[in-house]
């Protein structure tokens, strides 16, 4: 599993857009997010280095947890 923080994930618009970018790498991706805790869970085959792209390109600002 792979733990992220991300800073400027504010809403379900954002869950939304940072799940659509980890389902284009990993369809089958199980996501779960805290948005009151900017907190974002990936159950996924894919590496934490280019989930953390996909996230950033989508314009958000990842941490790796
Ligand atoms: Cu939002």
């Amino acid at each position: 599993m792979l733990r992220y923080t991300i800073e400027n994930m504010t809403c379900g618009h954002c869950v939304a857009t940072v799940t659509k970018a980890v389902h284009g790498l990993d369809p089958s991706a199980a996501v779960r997010a805290d948005v009151a805790g900017r907190s974002l869970e990936i159950d996924t085959g894919a590496t934490s280095e280019v989930v953390s792209a996909a996230i950033a390109a989508a314009g958000y600002r990842v941490t790796p947890v």
